[in-house]
């Protein structure tokens, strides 16, 4: 009777399999927004003019682009999303009202304000983008306008996302009444403190004082 070879188990371990997933991760976080449908070429700017790590989120409603099947990803949109995103995409001059379902509160801003043809004749000049956004647009409101948050690579959606600073010197500013009361209740809780010690100290020397017979 003939021998049957043994079989060999070429599966990878799970050892094994280690280095091709931190590969793939290594490789799809090395990807920027893809080439398809999105605009990489101000991600791309904006992370190299600030050094701070920049992802698709800046402008789409997804993190890893407008390709895909992931909520706020193409292939995940319904019908009625689709018509918004064509009308979007229709609105070449600006000052249109835009709705894309891939792009964020700031990537729909930038599409208003510039129309789809500027921002399209911008991609092979990035840095040229913030110039061209309103100085007081801020979409977050959090004193930091959108152009600049662009440039310094800043989360222009997050009021907790800009220069240190910048925002310390801004809530300073905003909140200098709420500072001013805050001093003024803290003095005079000190002031009354420190009368009533005062005062009890007073009586407690009265009292220690022999009385006269
Ligand atoms: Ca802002």
């Amino acid at each position: 009777m003939k021998k049957k070879p043994p079989v060999i188990n070429r599966r990878p371990s799970g050892k094994a399999l280690i280095p091709q997933v931190v590969g793939a991760l290594v490789v799809a976080a090395c990807i920027p927004c893809s080439f398809a449908t999105a605009y990489p070429e101000f991600q791309a700017w904006s992370q190299k003019n600030s050094g701070r790590f920049v992802n698709c989120a800046m402008c789409h409603a997804h993190p890893d682009g407008p390709d895909g099947v992931k909520p706020g990803q193409i292939g995940s949109l319904s019908p009625s999303e689709l018509m918004a995103l064509n009308q979007a995409r229709s609105a070449y001059d600006p000052g249109k009202k835009v709705h894309s379902p891939i792009l964020n509160e700031f990537g729909n801003s930038i599409v208003e304000q510039l129309g789809r043809r500027e921002v399209i004749a911008l991609r092979p000049t990035p840095e040229a983008l913030a110039a061209k956004l309103d100085p007081a647009s801020d979409v977050d409101g959090d004193g930091l306008g959108d152009a600049r948050e662009f440039r310094e690579g800043t989360d222009p959606l997050s009021a907790q996302s800009g220069n240190p600073a910048a925002l310390f010197r801004i809530n300073f500013v905003r909140q200098r009444f709420h500072i001013l009361m805050i001093f003024l209740a803290t003095a005079c809780g000190l002031f009354g403190l420190n009368h009533l010690l005062r005062g009890l100290h007073r009586v407690s020397l009265r009292q220690r004082r022999p009385s006269p017979e």
